[in-house]
């Protein structure tokens, strides 16, 4: 009888208690099963009427079921816990999860870094100066005439009568020069200012990175080898590249670098301006009077000193056509890098 009615609750509790979605069926199942009035009370209240001998027995069936039952309680009551709380939070588990934005560095960091880094692999260090220069670091001592061009008021922001904004990085190879003896082995890169129109090919404010190489017995030989080395690893191994005189008041004989146009590959089209070549930077020899004016004995030693323009070099990598979108900040311009 008793034994009976002990198979029969535990199906009944296990067919309910696969039913249970939430708190308040879950209640009721206690109440139904646990309570003091409920099922598995009332065969224990059975059990009093039992035979003598069978008790014993029956009493172990009926603690066995309880906490048989109370075991699969539990286990349902902690996963309909689980369901509730994060329905409480309000969450879609079946969403696509957020997309994160990731900053990266701006291209105008990431192409000097790798200037740096090629430069560095051949033995350069880095420096760094001031972009507020005088008039003697940014023009006299690099050997500009007093009448020369640049130094008009066209191209300058003349600060003071003594003080500029540096037109370029080479001031810094001066103090550099200054400061330390020969061997000197070092580029300098950073920000130089020019009062030009704006236009998509010039801002007023850009940069620059400068080369010096200083020792005994520095030939243009060296410094054609470590550009060529450098526009390979920096535009690829396969490029085509050549010298073509120009003029420096710094450098003697001053050099200007071509590669090979990467759009038409040298057949000529709008952006090499139908040459075939591309400029990509100014170089040369040391003037001698440059090295008297940092006071390096110039029968004693040559050196060779070369500028680019960063710009100018993300420009040509990149296919960048306007110089002014290094500097507006458009995030449709900045996360494509
Ligand atoms: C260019 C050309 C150049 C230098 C920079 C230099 C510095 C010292 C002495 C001699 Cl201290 N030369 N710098 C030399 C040749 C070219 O830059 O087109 N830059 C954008």
């Amino acid at each position: 009888m008793l034994q009976e009615k002990i198979e029969q609750i535990k199906k009944d509790f296990s067919i309910e208690i696969s039913n249970i979605n939430n708190d308040k069926q879950l209640e009721e199942l206690r109440v139904k099963y646990f309570s003091k009035n409920g099922l598995v009370a009332s065969l224990f209240i059975l059990l009093k009427d039992a035979n003598k001998d069978e008790k014993p027995q029956l009493g172990k069936v009926l603690n066995t079921l309880r906490s048989e039952l109370q075991n699969q309680f539990n286990i349902v009551r902690e996963q309909v816990s689980k369901s509730e709380s994060s329905k409480n939070i309000n969450v879609d588990l079946s969403l696509p999860g957020l997309e994160r934005n990731v900053g990266s560095k701006h291209i105008l960091t990431q192409t000097l870094d790798e200037i740096k880094s090629i430069f560095k692999g051949m033995g350069f260090s880095v420096f760094e100066g001031p972009e507020l220069e005088s008039d003697y670091n940014n023009f006299e001592a690099l050997n500009f005439p007093p009448d020369h061009p640049a130094r008009d008021m066209q191209d300058t922001f003349f600060i003071s009568d003594e003080f500029v904004l540096r037109t370029h990085t080479s001031p810094v190879q001066i103090r550099l020069m200054k400061e330390q003896k020969p061997p000197v082995r070092a580029i300098m890169p950073g920000r130089v200012y020019r009062n030009e129109a704006v236009s998509s090919r010039s801002y007023c404010m850009f940069h620059q990175v400068e080369g010096l190489y200083v020792d005994t017995d520095v030939t243009f030989a060296e410094l054609k080898g470590t550009l060529a080395s450098f526009a390979k690893q920096f535009y690829g191994n396969n490029l085509k590249f050549r010298f073509r005189p120009s003029f420096f008041p710094f450098t003697e004989p001053s050099a200007e670098m071509d590669i090979t146009c990467f759009i038409c590959n040298g057949a000529g089209c709008k952006i090499c301006k139908h040459t075939g070549w591309l400029e990509i930077l100014g170089c040369g020899m040391v003037d001698p009077n440059v090295f008297d004016n940092v006071n390096y004995d110039n029968e004693k030693y040559t050196g060779y000193a070369f500028g680019m323009g960063i710009e100018r070099i993300a420009m040509l990598k990149y296919g960048i056509k306007d110089i002014r979108v290094f500097f507006e900040n458009d995030y449709r311009f900045l996360k494509q890098f």
